[in-house]
């Protein structure tokens, strides 16, 4: 119900909708408002775009059952070891689609993002990792960095499956920031697995307020026509 009165204030805002407010042509209204709600959800759904590019490790493609270790992939960069090792199938299934990312490639390395995002804005980051399987927790450690300060940092014991569990953090952003994983257990050329990286805007405390005066608003509006 809410949302149909936040679309119908869009409405208003960006049409001359006197006449129909004037003719109380209600089925219209609610017509033209639902086609407006329409294009809003729209714009919302773009807006929750993943920030993070090549986050799920699906690019560049390598053949099934294999593995391959990279200095770059599409979106990341090796910034310390030897690279970053994409897997497909060969010791254990995906999260999402089907490659992951190995961090103690050769040994344990680490990858950057740079993620463009609005001084102050807080964002959503989120991600899946699961042990290697078969391998014991002292290797399988991973970290996560924001701006070179550790945000998160987990391992576990590997089962005969890989075993994900999706990982929430809040950031705020500068304007361009820094997304580091890195390996951080024993240094064997075994690690943890990493997939599915996204990040999304957290809706602003401001917006929402903004959402509430308009439905006071058009509440009023509709006391005032039945008078
Ligand atoms: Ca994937
Ligand atoms: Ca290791």
């Amino acid at each position: 119900m809410s949302n149909g009165i936040i679309r119908f204030s869009g409405l208003r805002s960006t049409h001359p909708t006197k006449e129909i407010y004037k003719g109380c042509d209600v089925k219209k209204t609610v017509m033209a408002g639902l086609a407006t709600g329409l294009i809003f959800l729209g714009v919302s759904t773009a807006a929750n775009a993943n920030m993070i590019v090549n986050g799920s490790f699906e690019e560049f493609n390598v053949a099934t059952g294999g593995w391959a270790v990279y200095q770059t992939i599409p979106g990341w960069t090796t910034i310390s070891g030897r690279g970053i090792e994409v897997q497909d199938n060969a010791a254990g299934a995906a999260f999402d689609g089907s490659q992951l990312v190995e961090l103690d490639s050769y040994n344990n390395s680490a990858m950057q993002q740079l993620v463009t995002t609005t001084p102050g804005y807080s964002y959503l980051l989120s991600f899946a990792y699961s042990p290697r399987i078969n391998q014991p927790a002292h290797t399988n450690w991973l970290e996560v960095l924001w701006n070179n300060v550790t945000i998160g940092s987990f391992t576990g014991v590997g089962a005969a499956q890989t075993q994900w569990s999706i990982k929430n953090y809040t950031v705020v952003g500068t304007g361009l920031d820094s997304l580091v994983f890195r390996a951080a257990g024993t240094n064997d050329s075994l690690g943890g697995y990493l997939d599915a990286v996204s990040m999304n805007p957290v809706p602003e405390p401001a917006t929402m307020l903004l959402f509430g005066a308009g439905i006071a608003g058009l509440a009023g509006m509709a006391r005032r026509k039945k008078g």
